[in-house]
């Protein structure tokens, strides 16, 4: 089985489009693994689809992109559903990082860090993560680096995502530096 394929649709499902699986995400992004694997089995490309390929897709990624608790399954990051997922606010690292393309560096310097079409801001918890962020648009990307600590002490929101990925509410110009 394919398992960045795999990975794929269930990032699609679970970050995008669950109605279109029949599934119903809850308040925190979660889905029971039966509900998915069932949705995932119409499709004749995962007739075979079992929990333990779930669980060897989310080992074998280089990215943790999933989680699986008690039965249930949810996308760490990524969302664009209407309903917002609620994620943990924490207190972020002092610097974060965001990868982007060099065309967006002057719109992002005025208007600030915004979600666009996902329901909050990505950020990288290093430099490295944030080239590979930004090199899905960029061969030469532009990297800013974020004063979260001062963000978050005037009270900018920040949020768990995964040990790399850190996401936010609108990060304003202020907090931004190009590096
Ligand atoms: C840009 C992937 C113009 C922003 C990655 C980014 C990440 C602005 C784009 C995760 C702007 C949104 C998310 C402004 C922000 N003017 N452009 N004011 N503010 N932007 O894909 O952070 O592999 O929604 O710079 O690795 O690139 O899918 O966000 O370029 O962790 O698991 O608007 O997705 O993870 O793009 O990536 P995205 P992102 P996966």
């Amino acid at each position: 089985m394919n398992y960045q394929e795999l990975s794929k649709e269930v990032s699609y499902a679970l970050r995008h489009a669950p109605w279109e699986y029949e599934l119903e995400l809850d308040d925190d992004g979660w889905v029971g693994v039966d509900q998915l694997l069932t949705a995932l089995k119409l499709n004749p490309k995962w007739s075979d689809v079992k929990m333990a390929d779930l669980a060897l897709m989310i080992s074998e990624s280089e990215k943790k992109r999933h989680e699986i608790v008690d039965g249930r399954i949810r996308a760490f990051y990524g969302h664009s559903v209407p309903n917002r997922i609620l994620k943990t606010q924490a207190t972020p690292p002092a610097i974060l990082y965001h990868g982007t393309a060099r065309k967006v560096k002057d719109s992002i310097l005025q208007e600030g860090l915004k979600p666009n079409q996902r329901q909050y801001v990505h950020l990288s918890q290093d430099v490295e993560t944030a080239m590979q962020v930004g090199k899905r648009r960029d061969s030469d990307p532009f990297i800013f680096e974020i004063d979260a600590k001062l963000a978050h002490e005037n009270g900018v929101k920040f949020y768990l995502g995964n040990e790399k990925v850190w996401l936010a509410d609108v990060i304003p110009p202020r907090y931004l530096n190009a590096i």
